[in-house]
């Protein structure tokens, strides 16, 4: 869609709308598993999602008891670049632990 800019005499200017739309977010969402530590998801919760160690601990908390638990919202790329993250920390150190991402 165009816009055009009023008061500007013959030369109207023409706009393309690029800055009006919000950029979309995503969730970055933990899934429990039985076998990745509290110790290990709370780490990744402060190291990769800035969490107060307080904030992780409750974030891990609800994951570990409700299934799965919100870490973050972010652009899409960010939560893709974040979940990735996760996941290739978590099977670094040989844990089965989940992130998926969702339209927020
Ligand atoms: N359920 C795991 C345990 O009891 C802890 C855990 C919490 C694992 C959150 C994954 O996303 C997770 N060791």
């Amino acid at each position: 869609m165009t816009e055009t800019t009023p008061g500007t005499g013959d030369a109207v200017k023409e706009r393309v709308r690029t800055e009006k739309r919000e950029p979309q977010l995503f969730k970055v969402l933990l899934l429990n598993d039985d076998y990745t530590t509290m110790e290990f998801v709370v780490h990744v919760l402060e190291a990769v999602f800035q969490k107060s160690p307080a904030e992780a601990y409750q974030v891990m908390m609800h994951v570990h008891v409700h299934g799965r638990g919100l870490a973050g919202v972010y652009p899409w790329e960010v939560a893709e670049t974040k979940a990735e993250t996760v996941i290739s920390m978590a099977r670094e150190a040989g844990f089965p632990l989940k992130a998926v991402t969702e339209e927020a």
